[in-house]
């Protein structure tokens, strides 16, 4: 069946250094003629995936999801795809379907989501691809993809009289296409319930213990509706935006303070929560608050290692961890002490999933609220939350004193990320070309103090490829300061340039004083990088 298809070349395509392995962009420009008609086919042309394939489908419910869905079966069904797994509604979290590809043996998944981005019809939309491993396809499938994109000419899809219905439990054969429709939560929830200790955590719900989730009207509500309300016993009334809505609401369901004031005000002095949790749109992500308190994802990152053996079921010491390069060095502090090797990636989780395939780490994050371990492929905000719970209940601390403790024992790696929207591309390649070019005589960055400006790469031991144009690090005179540059890969409009600072501290408190020199070694950088 042949059809008119638009001219991708003339498109603005994958951003080759995106840290999603797909395709984010706005609502408008996916609802183009044929735009995701060409993209799946290409997806299939690329041999990701072949007539004998078994798929997870889902999505995180936001606008355009269903339509993207019935599109996708259409193509499908036409390819002769052997059988296509969906969530009922649609819906399935980042981690369920990672966790069904892996547990299904699947050849991989199509997961309509643009994660944190907004939703709605000015809002953005996108496709997670996995591969067989239950996480983002690597580089290799990312090239492979984009180069069908710009060779396709034509797509196949069926006409069918009636629209596809995935409303309910179902399984049926359009063709030669078995479609089995399954409850999004049930397997995934299950899951989970044989890493963690749930009668653990339920005897702290028990106990005086006052928690309060917030899923940003993404697609968490249910997960977390069936975890802390029906296994826990929570009240209802503690889950708050839980039912996944086309627009978030209203809300941009990236978990932080501007997008969830109301419910950070819950955590001030008068606080009656001891922990509250929040996950982004399609429920990878996490954020963990307590009174006055916000957990940075570096620090939760190194506490959960810390903890693990403790925690986790395990039969054998952790095989390694691993952290992207602006993530900050906590987690190496305790892999010293534990004698573990750390692996330090670029932004993405598709670096990970291949050493948590090859059994080279078994716990890895990211400082964008993004953690989680080799029980599937995907970062797993739910797992994130458990995982504290477990550590609150283990060791009748607060989270804040856990952290403290933390920090008492390692010294503090104090953080902060800003976010600089540049107008143009070039003015971004300028910014990147001056880092390049600079001397290391230059006054100004001698008075700053920096050491060496180098260009983050990455060797991946599996894939045996070097990644360059990673980003930057800039090392300065002073040991404890390190700074990271890099290009965001999931902003669907502007250029994001994002830059991380880091300072360690073996004295907790001095919070003020060393955000105060955070502040000032980013305003000179800027300056002499022109990046304002
Ligand atoms: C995606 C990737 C993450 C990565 C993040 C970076 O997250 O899956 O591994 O850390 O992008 O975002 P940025 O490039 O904007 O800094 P998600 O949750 O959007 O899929």
């Amino acid at each position: 069946m042949k059809s008119e298809v638009n001219n991708f070349k003339t498109l603005p395509f994958l951003n080759q250094k995106a840290g999603t392995s797909g395709l984010r962009r706005s609502v408008r420009e996916f609802k183009k003629k044929n735009f995701l008609e060409n993209y799946i086919q290409s997806i299939i042309n690329s041999k990701l995936f072949s007539s004998s394939s078994e798929i997870i489908v889902g999505s995180d419910g936001r606008y355009f999801s269903k339509e993207a869905i019935e599109i996708t079966l259409k193509i499908c069904i036409a390819n002769n795809i052997k059988k296509i797994i969906l969530g009922e509604k649609g819906i399935l979290s980042t981690p369920a379907l990672s966790y069904l590809i892996k547990f299904n043996k699947s050849d991989g998944g199509i997961n309509f989501s643009a994660s944190h981005n907004p939703g709605g019809k000015d809002g953005d939309f996108g496709i997670k691809i996995n591969s067989s491993n239950g996480g983002p396809i690597v580089q290799r499938w990312i090239e492979k993809i984009f180069k069908e994109t710009l060779k396709i000419s034509s797509f196949k899809k069926v006409d069918l009289k009636k629209k596809i219905n995935i409303n309910q439990k179902n399984i049926f054969k359009i063709n030669n296409t078995l479609i089995e429709i399954i409850d999004p939560v049930d397997d995934y929830v299950n899951f989970l319930q044989n890493i963690f200790d749930f009668s653990l955590i339920k005897s702290l719900f028990k106990s005086n213990f006052k928690f309060t989730f917030n899923a940003m009207n993404g697609v968490t509500g249910p997960y977390a509706k069936k975890i802390f309300c029906d296994i826990f016993e929570l009240d209802e009334k503690h889950i708050i935006n839980s039912f996944p809505k086309q627009d978030f609401g209203g809300l941009i369901p990236d978990p932080c303070f501007e997008n969830a004031k109301d419910f950070y005000k819950l955590f001030n002095d008068n606080s009656r929560y001891d922990m509250g949790a929040l996950s982004d749109g399609d429920g990878d992500r996490n954020i963990i608050l307590a009174k006055n308190f916000e957990l940075s994802s570096s620090d939760s990152l190194a506490i959960i290692v810390q903890y693990s053996h403790k925690i986790l079921n395990l039969k054998q010491p952790l095989n390694g961890v691993a952290r992207s390069f602006p993530t900050s060095k906590a987690l190496d502090k305790v892999a010293q002490k534990r004698n573990l090797k750390v692996f330090e990636t670029p932004t993405g989780w598709k670096f990970f999933s291949n050493l948590l395939d090859n059994g080279l780490v078994t716990i890895c994050g990211e400082e964008s609220a993004g953690l989680g371990s080799d029980h599937i492929r995907e970062k797993d905000g739910l797992w994130a939350i458990l995982f504290w719970l477990s550590i609150i209940a283990i060791t009748k601390n607060s989270v804040k004193q856990i952290v403290e403790n933390h920090w008492i024992e390692y010294g503090r790696f104090f953080s902060k990320r800003y976010d600089y929207n540049i107008l143009t591309k070039k003015k971004l390649r300028h910014i990147f070309k001056i880092m390049k070019n600079y001397s290391i005589n230059n006054q100004e960055l001698k008075v700053m103090g920096i050491k060496k400006i180098i260009d983050f790469e990455y060797f991946d031991p599996i894939e045996k490829v070097y990644y360059k144009d990673q980003g930057k690090v800039i090392f300065f005179n002073d040991k404890n300061l390190r700074l990271s540059v890099r290009q965001s890969g999931t902003n669907s409009k502007k250029y994001l340039l994002r830059i991380y600072v880091e300072y360690y501290s073996k004295n907790f408190n001095n919070e003020s004083f060393i955000y105060k020199k955070m502040d000032s070694v980013l305003s000179d950088f800027v300056k002499i990088f022109m990046i304002t």
